[in-house]
């Protein structure tokens, strides 16, 4: 079987198409285990260009507390028995002194330049009463589904740091809610009412230039026309923070801009 990432634009691209084509993944570009590919975002354009980078942490990594109370659900706990017991998500380190879930995106430079549409879904599941994944990212107006893979109830009390609407649904297994949010904003949230650690944030973008780092804490932005733009990082744990409030990049046609961001982790107090 073909693997879907095998796009054909790149099989066009190389027989010379002289017409630009645009196939939008946002987000849902699968690697070879099925999983959607977060870390690479943008949209697949013949004649653009990419930004390709890691998100560096230099500083004391502190440990991740494990999650205790998965017991007050006998399906959560039945589902953890004989796993390695899960750590908190709020903050997740990568390889090799790298930071995970650090949403990237261009925070300026498409001005006057044409925007396109992902309008693919973007997928957040829940399984095993964590969210997969912790940190959504999506462009407005893009479609969103919310699944319940667990077979006990959920619900999803979403509240926004902007203008998008909240919303508290329940859900049982195999549910899925359809979502779409119309107002960029940085850091909405997701809880479970049910299973009080359980929580994801959320970053929608107006334009569908963004990444969020997994576990090599790399990103690629790929589609960019030329031109000169900045990018910005977010993290929800906000004492976590990038050496630069942006980074300058330029990108050429065909081109790969490639830029190390580095978070500076707080100094560990007095002892
Ligand atoms: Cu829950």
């Amino acid at each position: 079987m073909i693997a879907r990432r095998n796009v054909p634009w790149v099989r066009l691209a190389l027989a010379g198409a002289a017409v630009a084509l645009t196939l939008p993944f946002g987000g849902t570009i699968l690697a070879q285990d099925n999983k959607p590919k977060l870390n690479v975002g943008g949209v697949e354009k013949a004649g653009t260009g990419s930004i390709k980078g890691i998100v560096k942490v230099v500083g004391e990594k502190r440990n991740r507390a494990p999650i205790r109370n998965m017991n007050v659900d006998a399906f959560c706990a039945q589902y953890w028995r004989d796993k390695e017991q899960p750590l908190s998500d709020t903050y997740v380190w990568g390889d090799n002194d790298t930071l995970q879930n650090v949403v990237v995106y261009v925070s300026k430079g498409l001005e006057g330049k044409e925007i396109p549409q992902l309008d693919k879904a973007a997928i957040i599941d829940q399984v095993g009463c964590i969210y997969t994944p912790h940190v959504l990212a999506v462009q407005t107006k893009q479609p969103v589904e919310i699944h319940n893979s667990d077979n006990t109830m959920h619900n999803v009390n979403f509240s926004s740091s902007g203008k998008n609407n909240p919303f508290n649904e329940a859900m049982v297994k195999g549910v899925v809610l359809k979502k779409t949010f119309t107002e960029a904003e940085l850091g909405g949230n997701f809880k479970c009412n049910v299973h009080p650690w359980m929580g994801a944030r959320l970053a929608v973008f107006d334009h569908p230039y963004f990444a969020v780092t997994q576990q090599d804490g790399t990103f690629e932005i790929r589609g960019l026309p030329p031109g000169e733009y900045e990018i910005s990082t977010w993290h929800e744990v906000s004492v976590f923070k990038s050496d630069q409030p942006s980074y300058k990049v330029t990108v050429s046609a065909d081109g790969v801009a490639e830029v190390t961001v580095t978070y500076n982790l707080p100094q560990p107090r007095n002892r």
